[in-house]
């Protein structure tokens, strides 16, 4: 056991953080002190505009709230919790910006070394940010992510440096809780689950998740899973690896998930599918998004309802509920929103000049 320390103050009845709201679903000791930074619990937001285009009673998984910006802190609180509680003094991942920004971090507030591989020029601004802010030595390679996953591998298995990808299962454990609190907010598994798919670690956690909470008596039935890849990296839907996977989502361009045959079985399992949406379509879908919900996503995220409004015409559970996984904050790409909205309109600083500008923009 290690001298993390635990607060000597309380913040009241309201459990803070997942370790704290699900430990007994959680394979943790009991009294290994959680790291955390009070993640989870994050809304499920009516979509008023989509549930009238899908004809169904659709919520948004809203995952951008978590600390970092991203649903990757519910499993970096476990992983980073686990890794204190073996004594490790260092961890690794490689990342396409979120689990490196969640893993910085997490490994700041416990006091850990925090090494992320990130594929160079392919990460977002804002997630490159936060790494560099968290003081991870951030190191970017000339190939993609799949080549940086086996190099910190290989490293992780050779050297006393912990891995903290979705590889390491307590990432799974932790993302879970997801599913959980979608249940206890709506009562029952939604009849339908939409998510977008990378390296394929949260759809095998929300799956999980689902099951356990069925198991335990907390879920009457289980959702419909709808998986979604972007075209231009889409392994899963065409059954091989793509050696260069392209996408504008940066979040998941990955040609090789770590956790591919489980994504697969989530779908099949639960008499869903996984299918491919193109980078035009996750745009559109993150501005509708941004438009008509009032909810920032980033496009990676957006894949989950572009997907749903692509295939939509078949297979939806009309009348019923349908939970879309918002995964990663807006904010973590600012460049790709801004290249696709509409220009800033500039003008003199003067008054009438501003009028006129407003009217003629209509
Ligand atoms: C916003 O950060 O793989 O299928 O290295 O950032 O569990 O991989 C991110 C993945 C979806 C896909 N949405 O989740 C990484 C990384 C967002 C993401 C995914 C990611 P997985």
């Amino acid at each position: 056991m290690t001298d993390y320390p635990v607060p000597s103050y309380t913040l009241g009845e309201r459990p803070f953080g997942v370790i704290a709201r699900y430990r007994e679903y959680l394979p943790l000791k009991p009294d290994t002190p959680a790291v955390t930074l009070g993640e989870g619990d994050t809304p499920l937001v009516p979509a008023l505009w989509l549930s009238q285009e899908l004809g169904c009673r659709v919520f948004l998984k809203y995952e951008a709230a978590n600390p970092t910006g991203s649903f990757k802190d519910r499993g970096m609180t476990m992983a980073i919790t686990k890794a204190v509680e073996d004594g490790a003094t260092a961890v690794i991942c490689a990342s396409t910006g979120n689990t490196s920004a969640s893993a910085a971090a997490y490994a700041a507030r416990a006091g850990l070394r925090c090494v992320v591989l990130i594929p160079e020029g392919k990460i977002a601004m804002g997630k490159l940010s936060q790494a560099l802010m968290h003081g991870a030595v951030a190191i970017a390679i000339d190939g993609n992510f799949d080549l940086a996953l086996e190099f910190v591998k290989d490293i992780s298995e050779r050297r006393a440096i912990t891995l903290v990808n979705s590889l390491n299962p307590y990432r799974i454990e932790g993302q879970k809780t997801s599913a959980f609190e979608i249940v206890d907010r709506l009562g029952d598994a939604p009849a339908m689950l939409s998510i977008p798919v990378g390296n394929a670690g949260n759809i095998t956690s929300y799956w999980k998740g689902f099951r356990e909470y069925k198991d335990s008596g907390n879920a009457q039935r289980l959702p419909v899973v709808w998986g979604f890849q972007a075209a231009g990296a889409n392994p899963l839907v065409r059954g091989e690896v793509v050696k260069n996977p392209e996408t504008v989502a940066t979040a998941i361009r990955i040609g090789n998930p770590a956790r591919g045959d489980e994504a697969l079985a989530a779908a099949r399992d639960s008499g869903g599918v996984i299918r491919d949406v193109t980078d035009a379509e996750i745009l559109a879908a993150q501005r509708l998004l941004a438009q008509k919900e009032g909810v920032f996503c980033e496009p990676a995220s957006a894949a989950s309802v572009a997907g749903l409004l692509k295939y939509g015409s078949k297979g939806l559970p009309k009348g019923d509920t349908l939970v879309a996984v918002l995964t990663g904050h807006g904010l973590k790409d600012p460049q790709t929103a801004i290249e696709q909205s509409q220009p800033i309109l500039h003008c003199r600083a003067d008054l009438e000049a501003v009028e006129e500008t407003i009217a003629n923009a209509g």
